[in-house]
Formats: structure tokens, C-alpha cells, sequence
């Protein structure tokens, strides 16, 4: 293990050096007073952080929503306390010192981990490792397309990025930045914290990539420089800025640099260094002030960087201002992530005409057919599939690709990256100014699940359109055919689920995806085809209750069938059964069981009324005890399904209108 104990070698920039000091003595501050947290990264990285933010990085702390602004992803989110440290000393007004005194703690701005949301400046939630690259890989594309539609005049900036050995070693990175130097996504710079140290000790332990050949491999522009000479970090993102490729700069640092027996060592990685420590890491910094104390002269040098973009930013404005006016609404609304007024009229002719051809369709034909009309009125609908384009019926018409330094299109081709489109899809949400929808086969929500799950923790608004949605897509197998998938995606909070039942509903849920602004959707689609069950007139959206009556029983109610997707058809069915058998059943279709958990307990009440239920779904039966009760039966799947064409196997499963009747019979 490396120690550090000789003097620091002179900086190449004292001043410089004397700033980054500061965001050092607060990460190691800030994690001691928490006696949690990750001070070795920030004490690494902070000389890099110093040349970025104040030298090339454009933001501006009173206006940090400004859309033209540089997107800067902490990747390595652990190492919070140094987003922190700078947010505060270049003047964002909602991090004040108190906050970084109350870092961990309940209630304050400053997380474990960086959290969108909870402090401005803060562009995405990171801590899952890789999250962040994935992320700027979305952002970088978004400023790339919105710059093609709207002109360099206001969309012309840059996303830069931090990432540690964690990120690079995870798979997601792979999609990512294979994606990004495909796409020649130029505008991305990432600066890696190579300093060969993770949690279990040296990377020599588990990974020898040659970094450098990797990303050249990707077709990224590829340099190493030292990570503390500011001199040197500076030329290369220089040269980065000039690249015709995205750029990777590996800057080699020292963990914990200058703490006296813990730099360069895993111990320095994610616990507090210790007052011993401390006071020997400021000693050989020169850094002679006590806890959370910052000199004037340096917090005035961090002023003036963090001011540094505010004639920027008014120069913009003017541009702005003197844009034509209907090309200035549009693009403030979208900013604003408004939809268009005429939204509700072009789903309201969606829903028309599936009624007026009695649409007999897949949920994925309607989803295609939906969007179609979508895409036309909704200019923000940034389209996408992971290699499955025809299967999940998203390249709607219209829509031309977005192709390697040609970024006009409206669909991305993400290739066989499931990981990485949803993870660049929230990059592309949380951006602005685009809706992002991208499909997959809904078994693949597994490859994508820790990046919806981010979506959900950021509530920003993504569209994961998931089709071949249950055994119904047949002969492709278990290996296909999702069982465990809709309950695992309902546990996930603020996660809106939506499985549509016919072509109507489906046209519903999207809309419904598209006006929750504060929340990423799951679109459950089959490859099957359904009946069209909505033929009643009007525009009522009866799936924003998230579960309404679809047809009442013929008198007082003796069994409700509760059922979502594909098997409302089926309890339709079932009823038909029961009514010639004498017995009144409804059917309860439920597209959204967390819109339906919201609604007032009197209408949840009068929905699932107080008969017996029966619950149909083809998937397992986790988490439909919360609607069935004690008086129930279910019908659906048991265990994984199996290879077959679709008629044999819903018998087989025993997932039938006739069984559902018989398990409605049983429970009178
Ligand atoms: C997906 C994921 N896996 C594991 C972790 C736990 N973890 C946090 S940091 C870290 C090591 C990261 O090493 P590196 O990026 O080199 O950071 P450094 O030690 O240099 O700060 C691990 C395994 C995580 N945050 N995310």
C-alpha cells in the first residue's frame, strides 16, 4: 500500500491548489461531523473539480435551471460531499454552510449520495455506480437533437462527467459509452478518477483493463494527464472541447490526497479519516483552518468562479428574447414540460377511430398506432427500441433515425443495450425539453431495472414501452415470457404501471404516462391480439382512476372479477359464463393499480365492491392480495411458463374464461 508521507510536491497552479484545498478540508470535514461518508474521492478529485468549475465549466448558481447551461454527473456519487463542497462555495444559494454541516443527516439538502431534487445543481441521482455515465450519455444526445431542432444559438453546451475504477467496471458502462462513440456524441467529456484504489484495495485485485485502448475501441478520443496538475487537466479538456468524438481524459490522482498515512490507500475510501488524520491532511495541505472554515479570499475566489456565467447566461436570455416569438413559446414550453394544448383532441380522435374500425388489436398494434398520432402532435417524444423496433411498434410514422453526427432524427437506435437506452432515457428526461420513450421486451425490465428505478427515485417522466407482456407471446418460451415482472415493477415506488386492456385503454395510458410529469411509466403491452371493450362513446378517461367498472353485473353485484391486460377479455368472458349460469358478475379492469391506490377509499370501496373476487392476471399472484381479500380466488401463474403456441398455452396454465367461472362459482 502506497502512503504519502513525503512533502507535496509545489502545484502547478498555487491558487488553484489553495481552492481545492478548501472543497478537500470541507469533504473531510463534513464526513467526519456526519462520522459517515466518502472523503478519498473529493480529496482526489478536487484539483480537476477546481480547473473544471473555474476555468471551463458554464453554469450560473442564481438562475441553475438556465437550459443552456453545462450539465456536469458526479458518476461516482459517493463521493457527494464534493459536489457539495462546490455547490456551495460557487454560491448556489440553497447549500449553505449549515448544510453541509448536516450532511446525512434527516431533512437536509446534502444526501449520502447526490439526489436530484433535493438541492439545485445537482442534474441527476447518482450512487448506483455507472448510473451517472449512462446518464450523460442521454444528456449529451439530448443537447445534440435539441440543438439540431432549435439552433446552436440557444442549445450549445457541453455534459461533463466524474466517474471512479466503480463505473467503468460495471457493465453498464460498456452500453453506454459504446452508444455515446457510436453516435460520436463529441460533446462529452469524462474525466476518470484513475487512481487505482476501489473498496476491497488495489484494482489490481479485479480489473486490468487498459482503460485507454478501451475507450478508443468505443471511438472516443482517449489521454491520460496528472490529476493534480492543473496545467496539464486544463490542455486536455481543451483539446477535448476541440474533439470530434466524445473524450475520455484519465486523470491519475491519489485517493485522500495529502492525508498522512491514508492517502493512496482503500481505508481512505468511505469512512470518516479521523481527527488525527485530519489534522495531519490539512497540515501538509497548508490549509490552517478549523472545521467548515473558509478564508474570505478563498470563498472570493469561488464567488467569481461561480459568477463567471452570469454575461453568459444574460446573453443567452437575449437571444432568446429575440427569437422568433412562435419558436420562443415552443421552446419554453417544452422546457417547462408542458404538453401541447392539443394533446386531448388527438387522443380523443385515437380513441374514435379504434371504435369507429372496432379495433381487434394487440396492445403493442395500438401502442404503434397511438403513438403514430403522438409523435405527429408532441414534437418532445424522443422515440427509441433496443434493437426490437418491429416487436415493440415504437419507430412511429414519420420518425427518421438519429444516425452518428446527425442528430435531427427522432429514434434511437440503442441496439442490445437495455441498460443503456433506459439509463440514457433518463439522462434525456431529466436534460429537459424531451419526452423519452424506449421499448424492449418486458422480461427485459430485468436489464433495465436499476435505471427505472432511478427514474422512479428522480420522478422524472419516462416512457419504458414493454411489450410481450406475459405467456402470451407464445413460442419464444419461458426464457420470454414474464411472470414475476408486473409485481416486481409495482414494487418499485413512484413507478406508475400500466397494462392496458384493449386498443382504448391503451391510447388512455399513454396519455396518462404523458401527464404525469413527475413519474416514469412502465407501458405492459401484449404481442397477442384483444377484443376492443371500450366501444362506448365519449372522452371520459376511465383509466386515470387507475380501475373503474367495466361492466356491471345485471343487478346486485354476487362476484367481482378484478383483471388487468389481456385477461379483461378473459373475465368478460367468464362473465358471459356466470350470466348464463344465472350468476352476476362484474368486471373490474384495473390498467394502473397505483392510480387506483390513490383514488378516495369511497371509490376504491364502491369498484371492488363487497361480493367475492376473483383476480386474473397471467403472471404470479405477489401482491394481488392487497385487492383480492379473504373470499377470493386467483387466477394466473404459478410458475415460469413454457414454449408453445399461445392457444395451448393459456388451457395449459388454466387460465381460461371457463376457469374463471368456475373459481367465481366456487366462492358462492
Ligand atoms: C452498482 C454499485 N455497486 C456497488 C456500489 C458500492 N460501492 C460504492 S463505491 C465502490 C467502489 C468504487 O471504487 P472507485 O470508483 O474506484 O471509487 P474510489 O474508491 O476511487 O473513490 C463500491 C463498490 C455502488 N455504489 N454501486
Amino acid at each position: 500500500m502506497m502512503t504519502d508521507l513525503a512533502p507535496l510536491p509545489p502545484p502547478a497552479n498555487p491558487k488553484l491548489r489553495r481552492m481545492a484545498n478548501a472543497l478537500r478540508a470541507l469533504a473531510m470535514d463534513g464526513v467526519e461531523q456526519a462520522n459517515s461518508g466518502h472523503p478519498g474521492m473529493p480529496m482526489g478529485m478536487a484539483d480537476i473539480a477546481a480547473v473544471l468549475f473555474t476555468q471551463f465549466l458554464r453554469f450560473d448558481p442564481l438562475a441553475p435551471d438556465w437550459p443552456d447551461r453545462d450539465r456536469f454527473v458526479l458518476s461516482n456519487g459517493h463521493g457527494s460531499m464534493l459536489l457539495y463542497g462546490l455547490l456551495h462555495l460557487l454560491g448556489y444559494p440553497d447549500m449553505t454552510l449549515d448544510e453541509l454541516k448536516h450532511f446525512r443527516k434527516l431533512g437536509s439538502r446534502t444526501a449520502g449520495h447526490p439526489e436530484r431534487g433535493l438541492a439545485t445543481g445537482i442534474e441527476t441521482t447518482t450512487g448506483p455506480l455507472g448510473q451517472g455515465i449512462g446518464n450523460s450519455v442521454g444528456m449529451a444526445l439530448a443537447e445534440r437533437h435539441l440543438a439540431a431542432e432549435f439552433g446552436n444559438d440557444l442549445v450549445d453546451h457541453r455534459t461533463y462527467v466524474f466517474c471512479g475504477d466503480g463505473c467503468l467496471e460495471e457493465g453498464i458502462s460498456h452500453e453506454a459509452l459504446s452508444l455515446a462513440g457510436h453516435l460520436k456524441l463529441n460533446k462529452l467529456i469524462v474525466l476518470y478518477d484513475d487512481n487505482s484504489i476501489t473498496i476491497d484495495g488495489p484494482t489490481s485485485l479485479s480489473f486490468s483493463d487498459d482503460v485507454l485502448e478501451r475507450f478508443r475501441a468505443y471511438h472516443w478520443a482517449a489521454e491520460r494527464v496528472d490529476g493534480t496538475n492543473h496545467d496539464e487537466i486544463a490542455a486536455a479538456i481543451t483539446r477535448a472541447q476541440a474533439s470530434d468524438r466524445p473524450s475520455l481524459i484519465a486523470c491519475r490522482t491519489v485517493i485522500a490526497f495529502g492525508a498522512p498515512t491514508k492517502a493512496g490507500t482503500a481505508g481512505a475510501h468511505g469512512s470518516p479519516l479521523g481527527a488525527e488524520e485530519i489534522k495531519g491532511a490539512k497540515e501538509r495541505l497548508g490549509w490552517e483552518f478549523g472545521p467548515f472554515i473558509v478564508p474570505d479570499d478563498v470563498r472570493a475566489e469561488w464567488h467569481a468562479a461561480g459568477a463567471r456565467g452570469a454575461s453568459v447566461r444574460a446573453a443567452w436570455e437575449q437571444r432568446l428574447a429575440a427569437t422568433a416569438s412562435d419558436r420562443r413559446g415552443e421552446f419554453v414550453r417544452r422546457q417547462k414540460g408542458e404538453l401541447p394544448a392539443d394533446f386531448a383532441a388527438v387522443i380523443a380522435k385515437v380513441c374514435d377511430d379504434f371504435r369507429a374500425k372496432n379495433a381487434k388489436l394487440a396492445t403493442r398494434q395500438a401502442s404503434g398506432e397511438v403513438l403514430d398520432a403522438l409523435v405527429a402532435a408532441v414534437p418532445e417524444l424522443l422515440g427509441g427500441s433496443a434493437d426490437l423496433t418491429p416487436s415493440n411498434n415504437t419507430r412511429a410514422k414519420g420518425l427518421t433515425d438519429i444516425k452518428p453526427g446527425d442528430f435531427a432524427g427522432r429514434y434511437v437506435r440503442y441496439g442490445v443495450r437495455e441498460h443503456g437506452m433506459a439509463t440514457a432515457m433518463n439522462g434525456i428526461s431529466v436534460h429537459g425539453g424531451l419526452i423519452p420513450y424506449g421499448g424492449t421486451f418486458m422480461c427485459f425490465t430485468d436489464y433495465c431495472r436499476p435505471a427505472i428505478r432511478l427514474a422512479a427515485l428522480m420522478e422524472t417522466r419516462v416512457v419504458f414501452v414493454m411489450t410481450h407482456d406475459s405467456i402470451g407471446l407464445g413460442e419464444d418460451g419461458p426464457t420470454h415470457q414474464p411472470v414475476e415482472h408486473l409485481a416486481a415493477l409495482r414494487a418499485i415506488p413512484q413507478l406508475l404501471v400500466f397494462r392496458p386492456g384493449d386498443a382504448v385503454e391503451t391510447a388512455e395510458c399513454w396519455a396518462l404516462a404523458l401527464q404525469h410529469r413527475h413519474a416514469p411509466s412502465i407501458m405492459a403491452l401484449t404481442r397477442q391480439g384483444l377484443p376492443l371493450l371500450r366501444t362506448e362513446a365519449g372522452h371520459d378517461n376511465r383509466s386515470a382512476r387507475g380501475a373503474y367498472v367495466l361492466a356491471e353485473a345485471a343487478g346486485e353485484r354476487q362476484v367481482s372479477l378484478l383483471a388487468t391486460g389481456s385477461e379483461v377479455s378473459l373475465a368478460m368472458a367468464a362473465r358471459d359464463l356466470l350470466k348464463a349460469g344465472g350468476i352476476r358478475a362484474a368486471v373490474v379492469s384495473m390498467p394502473c393499480w397505483e392510480l387506483f391506490e390513490a383514488q378516495p377509499e369511497d371509490y376504491r370501496k364502491a369498484v371492488l365492491g363487497t361480493a367475492p373476487r376473483v383476480g386474473v392476471e397471467a403472471a404470479v399472484r405477489f401482491g394481488w392480495d392487497r385487492w383480492l381479500g379473504e373470499h377470493s380466488a386467483f387466477i394466473g401463474m404459478h410458475g415460469f411458463g413454457a414454449s408453445a403456441p399461445i392457444e395451448a398455452l393459456y388451457p395449459h396454465f388454466g387460465i381460461t374464461a371457463e376457469k374463471v367461472a368456475e373459481a367465481a362459482r366456487s366462492l358462492l
